[in-house]
């Protein structure tokens, strides 16, 4: 249950937030920061579907748009709240048995240190999860995201191979654990402490970037300002937000996060679970869900195909739900593939269907293997439309 929307917990949490409020009548509760919700930045209706604390972006809303996706409309995956930090109290802190001892590092710092920029792009690993249901009759826990909680940014910042060796790392480090500023998760009633998930040694020196820049302007608060993670093609919750805590160590680490959460569980999976890391491949329409498009109005449909496997090789669409037809390329600059195909329907109903090959040869499947939590959705979307 990555994306954990248990209203049970959230009802008795407010319960026992409201029973204290009465009792003790403290004074933060009419600061401004208790008055923001659990994202700070603007939701407009048409821009953003909410879910608890999270918001997926509408994929209607990415037509017209670059690669690269505006922060106004870049998915917000929260396990609690936003907490509002700031830059110049905030420290890093590494420590653990793959360092020589422990060492932090200020935002000047971090800032001094040779930086790099990428287009990377983060994804949800229960992007799609509510497909399980409507398309498989499965039920599955967590957020039911349609496909919107992905997108692509340019993140600037300093490789974590730099930091780990201005710390001093050891030759012996396996695992880093990235920690999280935001308040710990509870659910179910247990506190499960600090958003933290083990991250290999090797990915971790591979491409992964300590983050204080989006789209060229310090990150926003939702996206962990001052400092997060980005770890390009993995799940998004190995890019930690609000990141405020690194241990390295010389033995494997664990977390919540990798054995009970971001594990396929299920008939097809041993009692212990399997862990997940790489994302898979998706495609998606530029276009509202189950709307109505004016006839003549459209020649063409707009999509973009993703894969955490190494890239799209090519991407193909159906309209009849009988043929396919080869999409065309329009921008593979970062991210994801960017695409069209002709399009000038009559009148009527159509699901529009899209499918992507990887460089792998693979190409996303009819059904998706049945996971509890609904990971990794990852098979072609029927994608309702009308013709008016
Ligand atoms: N500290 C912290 N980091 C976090 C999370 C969180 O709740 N707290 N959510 C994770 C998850 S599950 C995802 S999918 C991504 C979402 O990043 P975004 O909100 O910038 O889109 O952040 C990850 N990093
Ligand atoms: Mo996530």
């Amino acid at each position: 249950m990555d994306d954990l929307t248990d209203t049970r917990t959230s009802r008795r949490t407010f319960l026992r937030a409201a029973a204290l409020t009465t009792a003790a009548a403290p004074l933060w509760t009419s600061t401004a920061a208790a008055d923001t919700g659990p994202i700070v930045k603007p939701l407009p209706t048409d821009t953003f579907i909410v879910h608890g604390t999270n918001a997926e972006t509408r994929w209607e809303a990415l037509a017209g748009t670059g690669s690269v996706v505006p922060v106004d409309r870049f998915f917000v995956r929260n396990h609690t709240r936003t907490p509002l930090l700031s830059a110049d109290t905030w420290r890093l802190h590494l420590f653990g048995t793959g360092l020589p001892g422990p060492t932090e590092l200020s935002y000047e710092d971090l800032r001094a240190l040779p930086a790099r920029t990428i287009t990377a792009r983060i994804e949800c690993a229960g992007n799609g999860r509510s497909f399980f249901t409507s398309q498989q009759g499965q039920t599955v826990a967590g957020t039911p995201w349609r496909l919107g909680a992905v997108g692509v940014a340019r993140w600037r910042g300093v490789p974590l191979a730099t930091v780990l060796r201005r710390a001093g790392l050891r030759a012996s480090a396996v695992d880093v654990l990235p920690e999280g500023l935001d308040p710990d998760y509870v659910t179910g009633g247990v506190n499960l402490g600090p958003v933290r998930r083990p991250l290999p040694i090797r990915k971790a020196l591979k491409d992964v970037l300590v983050a204080y820049e989006m789209n060229g302007e310090p990150l926003p608060p939702d996206h962990g300002f001052p400092v997060r993670l980005v770890v390009p093609d993995w799940i998004g919750i190995a890019s930690i937000k609000w990141l405020g805590r690194i241990e390295v160590s010389s033995t494997p680490l664990a977390s919540p996060w990798n054995t009970q959460f971001y594990r396929y569980f299920g008939p097809d999976y041993p009692a212990e679970g399997a862990l997940l890391g790489r994302q898979n491949t998706k495609s998606a329409f530029e276009l509202p869900w189950n709307g109505t498009l004016a006839a003549g109005q459209t020649g063409a449909l707009h999509g973009r195909s993703w894969s955490g496997t190494g890239g799209v090789h090519k991407v193909e669409v159906s309209t009849d739900g009988l043929t396919w037809r080869r999409a065309i390329p329009r921008g593979h600059d970062g991210g994801w593939l960017r695409w069209s195909v002709p399009w000038r329907p009559a009148p009527g109903s159509y699901t529009l269907r899209a499918r992507a090959t990887d460089v792998t040869g693979t190409t996303q499947p009819e059904v998706a293997p049945f996971n509890t939590q609904g990971y990794l959705f990852g098979a072609v979307v029927n994608h309702p439309v009308t013709v008016g």
